[in-house]
């Protein structure tokens, strides 16, 4: 059911040790590109046309009514409803306090640098909804842009042929339950380039983010620039660095869940017990068996990126952890809170053995939307801070440049631009000297 890996005695780089599933968004680029352009050039009407395509439904307008949301919200089972409510709390207290302060260096006297956080002034979320219907998401990317500041925000979900080309009503109840009304019944590539476009009702956005299919992925790619992007999200990924203490009932429930997702989720532990090793490959198949979507699953964990790996010691696995750099990591070791602080790569850590992933993924008050495909190594998850632009103001008076206009030009001078020396030499009647 699951691939056994023995890195005990293994050296070379630690980021290939790991097999990933290979995601070639470079070949959806062809793909995406006519959907991009007929949106650009022909707008809603190409949204329509498209939507009819893609999902199977014919819609009038793109634009979602008040009062689909309203309706939605009202029948949203009630248990439901106090979950994303609990959900959305949680969600706030985290992100409001990732919320930045504008700080003045006072550099010189009479020269000051000021850093301005300023949000930007729109972004479209994408929110899936082919197998993947997510409320969760549209929690995980409302809320750290509201918490931003960020004065207008849409949402964008693939129309549905089963609820009359509506997005699906659980999103809709989430957007109204986050006081969201502007939101559209696009999905896919076309929704990526109505927000960098702009198309009929919807007005170009300044950023996109949102997960998405390989699709939205490479509609990403291919528009970044002309719209701010948050990342190319890939595959769910779940590493679970164990030894002998952790439980393989609980590390088997959690390598499931996640593998959950998608035929190409990645599940992955890495331990330095081979009785753990055993256990947990013993249990998969039992839970498997009794889950609802157990294909899927079995798929996934068959795939050539899930494993069980076997390392020397929990040393040797921070550096395969490390090295991978997976979306969610757990730590279920003996003292976890200390191999968890020796983390330096992943999207989000999980510490001992009631800190599972689900737990993340929908009422932690993390953020769910994660680098993933090692891009943990450089990226973080969505926050505040995905929305927030620094912008540097700066601030001299004519003595503060003066005492350090010879700087400048000598190493405008350096760089053969004397220009840029001149016009500081030019506010002191060209009294500066001129190095050359
Ligand atoms: N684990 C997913 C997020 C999610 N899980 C949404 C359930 N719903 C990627 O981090
Ligand atoms: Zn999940």
């Amino acid at each position: 059911m699951i691939s056994r890996l023995d890195l005990r005695g293994a050296s070379g780089d630690p980021r290939d040790l790991l097999p990933r599933a290979d995601l070639d968004v470079e070949a959806a680029l062809e793909t995406v590109r006519p959907i991009c352009d007929a949106v650009h050039h022909r707008g809603e009407a190409a949204l329509i046309e498209l939507t009819e395509k893609f999902d199977g439904v014919r819609i009038d307008s793109i634009r979602v009514p008040k009062e689909a949301l309203d309706e939605a919200a009202e029948a949203l089972d009630p248990t439901v409803r106090a979950a994303l409510q609990e959900s959305i709390r949680r969600a706030r207290l985290v992100h409001r306090e990732q919320r930045r302060t504008d700080h003045t260096t006072a550099v010189v006297p009479g020269g000051t640098v000021t850093e301005r956080w300023v949000p930007v002034d729109r972004v479209g979320l994408y929110v899936p909804g082919g197998r993947a219907v997510y409320p969760s998401s549209v929690v995980m990317n409302v809320v750290p842009a509201q918490e931003a500041g960020v004065p207008s925000i849409a949402v964008a979900s693939p129309a549905q042929k089963e609820f009359g080309g509506l997005p699906h009503p659980t999103i809709l109840a989430a957007c109204a339950l986050l006081g969201v009304d502007e939101v559209y019944s696009v999905g896919g590539a076309q929704a990526i380039a109505m927000f960098a476009h702009g198309a009929g009702p919807c007005a170009r956005a300044d950023l996109v983010t949102g997960p998405g299919n390989i699709y939205v992925a490479a509609a990403k790619r291919l528009l970044k620039g002309r719209i701010g992007i948050d990342a190319e999200a890939g595959p769910t990924e779940i590493a679970v660095l164990a030894d002998a203490t952790a439980n393989p009932v609980h590390i088997a429930a959690d390598l499931i869940s996640q593998a959950e997702h998608d035929v190409v989720a990645a599940a992955v532990l890495v331990t330095d017990s081979p009785e753990l090793a055993d256990a947990v490959e013993a249990e998969l198949p039992r839970q498997v068996e009794a889950t609802r979507h157990s294909a899927r699953i079995a798929e996934a964990l068959a795939g050539k990126q899930s494993a069980i790996v076997l390392v020397e010691d929990i040393d040797q696995g921070l550096d395969v952890v490390n090295g991978y750099a997976a979306e969610h990591l757990e730590i279920q070791t003996a003292d976890a809170p200390a191999v968890a602080a020796r983390v330096r790569n992943a999207g989000a850590v999980f510490v001992g053995p009631y800190a599972p992933v689900s737990l993340g993924d929908y009422a932690a008050g993390s953020n769910h939307v994660l680098p993933t495909g090692g891009c943990a190594c450089h990226s973080s998850g969505l926050s505040v801070q995905s929305f927030l632009r620094g912008i540097h103001v700066v601030a001299y008076d004519e003595q503060a440049l003066a005492d350090v206009a010879h700087h400048v030009v000598a190493l405008a001078d350096a760089e053969d631009l004397p220009a840029h020396g001149a016009a500081i030499r030019a506010r002191y009647d060209w009294k500066v000297p001129n190095p050359s």
